[in-house]
């Protein structure tokens, strides 16, 4: 028995017994009867020797209840086991097909009534849509069969096995198997029956399947209708009622292809979908027909004759408290965000989603990337050997999962790619599956990014590939070969049109350089942009020990081997709030764009094939911050590729303050997505008229003093300030350093372009190895005038030779304070510093400061390679809100090009900043925080942070790019920070 019991669940066969055929999730009319709701459920903690589930008349009445659909290790606080978060590693001995005794396998049991005149149906089917990973089925004691291929639907002929009245219906379901070995992709590991549970009569004469080939050509639509059914089933009739189409096909020969006239096309944009029935007697099937042709024309992916651009993102199915269990509710409202994100492709990464998703991409508008549930990545460990995709036990299997994902979901317009998978190394089952596709549906092109050398696939794909490797691609030229090309399969990828199915990897804080990536996609047609990495994070909702809520990440749950916060990578946190990532790819990415030019603005529309006939546009001047003028601009309707020049209005110039001209389009009608007024785009012009900065006042008469002095609203004790406007401070020190962020921390070997890297070595650690994290100070000297006082630092860390040399001056110029701090490294220092600021602690008194208002960049952080969202003008925030959330405690909130600042307590203004540029027009940017950045790393999450009652203002000349280095390419050198002389001026008075 027990040998029986692993070969099943080692065995690669994706399926055995009564398993139907793949065919599409149709909506039909015929009955069905959902089985979720609550299960009996019993855990073991390894495969049990017996099947005594099975029997009708098992007692499991000391079972427990569970929820269908849920995963187990998310039910029962714990008490069937945690979740497992690895990325590449298995968490389980590499020793296929074997898995391990201790296979976690959950025992589920229902009953259920057969609805009254089921009698009548022909067939019954007992359907999973998703079920991880292996699992048996019985029906009244009968063996029905066993499936793998956890996010794909299985259907069981279960007719002979039911009966009349009281049914009995048992799933075991085990953790692991040998289908683990090739669902190895990066997120938690979630077993249990995840998704519906639905029992299906098929009446006799139904429709088992039908796929809609839609096509849209010169203006017309074309439909060509694939039916399986018996020949009993015909007539058979297709309606298109809002065209008044209605074709009745008396025998399956006579089906034929339907040109449609005066339809409108679809496209991620114009999501135009028409209301389809086929029918029999006996049932009918309603369908969402929408009309596109996917093609593939030299190096150029088209859709309706138009090239396509992904400004896509990578789904995973993911949800604090449900794992991979669909919630509609929440994925409509996530796919809404999506589009008022500017997202206008979705790759399923690395699995078919529920199939209602496919519905609702279908309704919204997106292009979708159909990706198969595959991934094997665990085998790179062993440099491949004996990898599932090359191996001929294995291509059953592969078949089994990519015919499972293209007829489930082959009605739907949104997918105009199908994708085999993911990181599953290369192999004659992967081009076996592909051959499969080609023949199937000559529709949509392959795609497979391990496919290095073009052998089977139909577009070029990678991941992560730098700015200039992208570029490389886009060009036509050879100078470099292409990696993991040889020179003439790069030629042969070069015919081909190119996207990145990953890029830009979102965890924590960034990434830098969207809009390096996005001018690419403008300058070079081949590249169709593609798919940031990813849409959200995987957190899990539990509880810190204290009670606390917060999202846990790898190792949280006491896993044996994890990947810590690796699954935290997303441009959404959890908790759905967009991160500041979010609001720069939407502000990259957006559809239309602003160019000044003299007294005019050029508007381009760089859309698919919508025109601008949805948007209003609108302007606004500022002052400083602060609206003097209004309007809307009349632009005529702009057609898809098309633009239009026009006058900008009359722009009031200050001669006191900054002017600044912002324009935004925002859509004019409301969507299912976004109310109207919703702003798509929006771009700033700077009108100021030039105006001097102070120069700085020479001094001359410095003596030595013990420093103890009071200079307007600052009192000094021994050279160090002690109080502005009464309050207790404590600065300025200079601060070098910053909490790292996952880039920081990422040890990528890509380093050649920043030229200031390691390979192999993170900037954070390089950082750590210096000290920055642990300067000390030395005072050289402190000297005084009457107005004035002086002092120099020499800064540096244990162990270390490396130096910076701080001058401080304090000045009361005309009754104002001033600080001026010259910043000044020794000679050696070899690494980028994550910044040059200087840092003031603020303990709290009777009133803290707790909010801040200013007029610079905003509202949200910005860094020197995520700039895009950002624009200049005056805003404000409580400090808790100037930080971003990150799963990690990292460097969060730096507000660039800061003009002025004040800090405010409860509301009231405490202290003025006003920040000069430099002489090089630099402007500094500042934190205000309460933490210091020595503190922050030290918390894996934001609950371990220590309660603080100071609050950290730190003003930096400048700060180091974000850069993507968590995986992929480091900080581009123009946004690396390398070590410099730099000055800090600011003005500062009492609130
Ligand atoms: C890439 C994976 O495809 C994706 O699933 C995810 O793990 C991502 O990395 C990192 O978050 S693969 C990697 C080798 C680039």
């Amino acid at each position: 028995m027990a040998s029986q019991l692993s070969a099943y669940v080692t065995d690669t066969a994706p399926g055995r017994g009564s398993l139907r055929p793949a065919r599409s999730w149709l909506h039909s009319d015929a009955p069905s009867l959902s089985l979720n709701g609550l299960w009996r459920f019993r855990l073991s903690p390894a495969v049990p020797a017996t099947e005594d589930l099975a029997a009708e008349g098992f007692d499991d009445g000391g079972w427990d209840d569970i929820p269908v659909p849920s995963h187990w290790v998310l039910q029962g606080d714990g008490a069937y086991g945690r979740p497992i978060y690895t990325n590449v590693q298995f968490p389980f001995p590499i020793d296929p097909p074997h898995v391990p005794d201790e296979n976690p396998t959950g025992d589920y049991r229902r009953h259920f009534d057969l609805p009254a005149g089921w009698s009548e149906a022909e067939r019954v089917l007992l359907r999973f849509d998703g079920v991880e990973s292996l699992f048996k089925v019985w029906v009244n004691g009968e063996e029905i069969g066993s499936a793998s291929g956890s996010r794909l639907a299985h259907e069981f002929d279960v007719t002979s096995s039911v009966r009349p009245g009281g049914n009995v219906v048992a799933v075991r379901v085990h953790q692991w198997s040998a289908a683990s070995y090739v669902e190895d992709q990066d997120q938690w590991w979630l077993p249990g029956i995840f998704r519906d549970v639905t029992l299906i009569a098929r009446p006799a004469g139904g429709i088992e399947d039908v796929w809609l080939r839609t096509g849209f050509e010169n203006g017309r639509g074309r439909v060509e209708t694939e039916i399986t059914a018996d020949a009993a089933a015909f007539p058979v009739t297709f309606r298109l009622p809002e065209l008044g189409i209605e074709q009745v096909w008396a025998t399956a020969a006579d089906v034929a292809p339907l040109e449609v006239d005066g339809v409108e096309p679809w496209s991620a944009e114009q999501p135009r979908l028409y209301d389809v029935t086929v029918s029999t007697a006996a049932e009918s099937i309603a369908l969402r027909a929408g009309f596109r042709t996917v093609e593939i024309r030299g190096d150029r992916f088209l859709v309706n004759g138009r090239r396509v651009v992904f400004h896509g993102v990578n789904r995973h199915e993911t949800h604090p408290e449900r794992g991979r269990v669909f919630d509609e509710e929440h994925a409509r409202e996530d796919l809404a965000r999506m589009k008022r994100f500017n997202v206008n492709a979705i790759r399923t990464s690395h699995y078919p989603p529920h199939p209602r998703l496919l519905d609702l991409a279908d309704e919204l508008g997106f292009w979708v990337v159909l990706e198969c549930d595959l991934e094997t990545h665990g085998f790179d460990k062993v440099g491949w050997a004996g990898n599932p995709s090359d191996d001929p036990a294995w291509r059953e299997a592969y078949l089994d999962r990519i015919r499972r994902t293209v007829e489930r979901d082959k009605n739907h317009p949104s997918i105009v790619m199908w994708s085999l998978g993911n990181e599953a190394g290369t192999g004659g089952n992967l081009a076996a599956m592909s051959a499969w596709v080609h023949a199937r549906d000559a529709g949509r092109p392959v795609h497979y990014e391990g496919d290095h050398a073009g052998e089977y696939t139909d577009v070029y794909s990678r991941m992560y590939a730098s700015v200039l490797e992208t570029e490389q691609i886009g060009t036509d030229g050879s100078r470099r070969p292409l990696m993991n090309c040889t020179p003439a399969q790069g030629a042969r990828q070069r015919t081909k049109p190119f996207l990145l199915c990953e890029y830009a990897h979102a965890m924590g804080n960034g990434p830098g350089a969207l809009d390096q990536y996005e001018a690419l996609v403008h300058e070079y047609p081949r590249l169709h942009g593609g798919f940031v990495w990813e849409w959200r994070d995987h957190g899990i909702l539990t509880t810190a020990p204290d009670g606390t809520p917060y999202y846990a990440y790898g190792g949280d749950f006491g896993e044996v081997v994890h990947d810590g916060n690796f699954v935290m990578d997303g441009m959404l946190l959890s908790n759905d709030v967009p991160t500041p990532s979010l609001h720069e790819f939407k502000a990259v990415v957006q559809p239309v764009r602003f160019t000044f030019d003299g007294d005019d603005v050029v508007i381009s529309n760089l859309r698919h094939s919508a025109d601008t006939s949805d948007l209003r546009f609108r302007w606004r001047v500022e002052h400083d911050g602060t609206l003097v003028e209004s309007g809307d601009m009349e632009v005529p309707v702009v057609a898809a590729g098309g633009s239009a020049r026009m006058p900008l209005p009359r722009i009031p110039v200050a001669q006191d303050a900054e002017t600044w001209l912002t324009v935004d389009a925002v859509s004019a009608v409301s969507t299912a997505w976004a109310p109207d007024g919703h702003v798509i785009a929006t771009a700033q012009l700077d009108r100021s008229a030039r105006r001097p900065v102070p120069g700085v006042r020479p001094e001359t008469d410095w003596r030595r003093s013990d420093g103890t002095l009071t200079l307007g609203i600052a009192e000094f004790v021994d050279g160090a300030l002690v109080r502005l406007a009464g309050r207790t401070v404590a600065g300025p020190r200079l601060e070098l350093f910053r909490a790292p962020t996952d880039n920081d921390e990422g040890a990528s070997e890509e380093v050649e372009e920043s030229d200031a890297g390691i390979a192999g070595v993170s900037n954070a650690d390089l950082w750590r190895r210096d000290g920055l994290d642990r300067l000390t100070t030395r005072r050289l000297s402190v000297e005084r005038t009457a107005e004035a006082l002086r002092t120099i630092d020499k800064v540096s860390a244990a162990n270390s030779a490396l130096s910076v040399t701080v001058e401080t001056v304090w000045s009361l110029v005309g009754g104002e304070l001033e600080l001026r701090v010259e910043i000044e490294p020794s000679r050696g220092w070899l690494t980028v510093w994550p910044r040059i600021g200087i840092r003031f602690d603020l303990p709290d008194g009777a009133a803290p400061v707790d909010g801040a208002e200013w007029f610079g960049l905003g509202p949200l952080e910005s860094y020197p390679d995520s700039l895009r969202a950002a624009r200049t003008g005056r805003f404000s925030s409580t400090i808790g809100d100037l930080s971003v959330d990150y799963a990690r405690p990292q460097e969060t909130g730096h507000r660039s090009q800061l003009r002025e600042l004040t800090l405010t307590s409860g509301g009231a203004d405490v202290l003025r900043i006003v920040a000069f540029p430099d002489t090089r027009g630099r402007r500094p940017g500042f934190t205000l925080s309460r933490h210091t950045p020595q503190q922050i790393p030290r918390a894996g999450h934001a609950y371990e942070l220590p309660g603080s009652a100071t609050s950290h203002l730190i003003i930096d000349a400048a700060q180091h790019g974000l850069g993507s280095r968590a995986c992929g390419p480091d900080v581009w050198p123009e946004f690396a920070l390398r070590p410099e002389a730099r000055t800090i001026r600011l003005r500062i008075a009492a609130g």
